[in-house]
């Protein structure tokens, strides 16, 4: 029986997706002999409410210097990265000479805010590739784990922290006690420690199964995170959701006492209580309802190639590895994927080797029906490649539910 990471108490397995690649492991021909694969199974851990995944594979597998991943390729995601910059410095950097420390700052795409406002900051990412493109403009910046020991070791440098930032960062990160005994040593007593995530919550109201992949080691509820906060003389004192990645929750901790928690913090709490986020039954639903998802997502496709009609992906996601492989999927149902990331193109997409190409491909190459695998940048998309439909050509979604976009007002037949 496989152990929650935070208690350590038995973890109950809702689902299992069999053996699974990992999602940001894009590979050329020679690399196929050795793909790498593991068990992708979710569990809940029913002592602390921890959702997490009961088998994991190590970080330096995942994040290193071929890093699939570049935050800054979508406009939408600048804009939303700018305005968190700009609150984090309204809220905890009145401090006369402050310092934010960003864990897991990518290409800099948060740091980018502080930097333009002249505030002292400290990125740290172990993936050399992005945090190469980070430096390039200019932002500080240290490669590696952030751990209890590298915290420790920015704190002698650097000094203590008046904010410490991350986004899509904390969930991935399988030794959570050693991110969260880092924060307390690196982080000021009123400090602020700001952080967002997907939230389970929307992850079960929207089905959105393909959340679940190796990076994404924990699925994360108020509960959860303040009961992990908790053990290392930390709280959440405020939460506020935010609509990027398919939903997502951005936490507000401090050290426990030194901030009153704000009315939200209880209310969340309390409808998770009562919504069922922190409780098994929830869960077997889900996997009872996304198999079903699964099953007409394959039908759908079925049914347009059983008409020699032709199907592309859009957006070689990490999400898509864990859609496209639990569909049994292959090029043979989808021809390529179209993503805009340079390292990502030309390269077969892990478990399943479809081709990813630019988009400008797709413009040359138009399928009849596009599956959107970015789903959490639709609108952006949808706005990009309006000469797709105007074209005739038809979008796929699955989330929450298969639904095949009937063509705009106008558009040629
Ligand atoms: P996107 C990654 O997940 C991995 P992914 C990671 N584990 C995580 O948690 C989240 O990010 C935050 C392309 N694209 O953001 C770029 C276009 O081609 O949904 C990307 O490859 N054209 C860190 O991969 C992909 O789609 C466009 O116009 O699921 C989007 O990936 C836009 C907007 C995107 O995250
Ligand atoms: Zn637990």
């Amino acid at each position: 029986m496989p152990a929650c990471l935070v208690c350590h108490d038995p973890l109950e397995p809702f689902l299992s997706f069999g053996k699974m690649p990992l999602a940001d492991a894009f590979l050329d021909e020679p690399e196929l002999a050795h793909e790498f694969f593991f068990t992708l199974a979710p569990g809940l851990c029913a002592a602390c409410g921890m959702v997490q995944l009961c088998e994991r594979v190590p970080d330096a597998r995942m994040f290193h210097d071929t890093y699939a991943y570049y935050s800054s390729t979508s406009a939408g995601m600048r804009r939303h990265f700018a305005a968190f910059a700009d609150q984090v410095r309204r809220r905890a950097l009145g401090s006369a000479d402050p310092f934010v420390v960003e864990i897991g700052c990518n290409d800099g795409i948060l740091l980018d805010g502080f930097a333009a406002a002249g505030v002292r900051h400290l990125g740290v990412d172990p993936a050399g590739n992005v945090l190469a493109e980070a430096a390039r403009k200019g932002l500080t910046v240290q490669q590696g784990f952030f751990t209890e020991r590298s915290a420790m070791d920015i704190a002698a440098a650097h000094g203590r922290a008046d904010a410490i930032v991350a986004a899509n960062v904390v969930c991935h990160v399988a030794d959570i006690h050693s991110v969260f005994a880092g924060v307390r040593a690196l982080l000021k007593p009123a400090g602020l420690f700001i952080f967002e995530d997907p939230y389970v919550g929307a992850i079960l109201e929207q089905n959105a199964l393909d959340q679940i992949y190796d990076e994404h080691v924990f699925y994360f509820s108020v509960t959860s995170v303040n009961r992990v906060a908790a053990i290392h003389g930390l709280e959440v004192v405020d939460v506020a959701p935010q609509p990027v990645h398919g939903g997502e929750l951005r936490y507000y901790l401090g050290v426990r006492g030194a901030h009153a928690p704000s009315r939200a913090v209880d209310e969340w709490i309390e409808r998770e209580r009562a919504s069922g986020v922190v409780s098994p039954a929830a869960y077997r639903d889900f996997a009872v309802r996304t198999g079903a998802l699964r099953q007409r997502l394959i039908d759908t496709v079925d049914r347009i190639l059983s008409k020699r009609h032709r199907i592309a992906g859009y957006g070689a996601t990490a999400k898509s590895s864990t859609i496209i492989n639990y569909c049994g999927f292959g090029p043979a149902e989808i021809e390529y994927i179209a993503d805009v990331t340079p390292g990502k193109q030309g390269k077969l997409t892990p478990g399943a080797h479809v081709p990813v190409r630019a988009p400008d491909f797709f413009r040359a190459h138009y399928p009849d029906y596009a599956l959107l695998f970015a789903w959490n940048h639709e609108k952006e998309i949808l706005e990009k490649e309006a000469g797709f439909q105007a074209a005739g050509g038809t979008w796929i979604t699955y989330v929450p539910d298969v639904k095949v976009r009937s063509r705009p007002p106008g558009a040629a037949a």
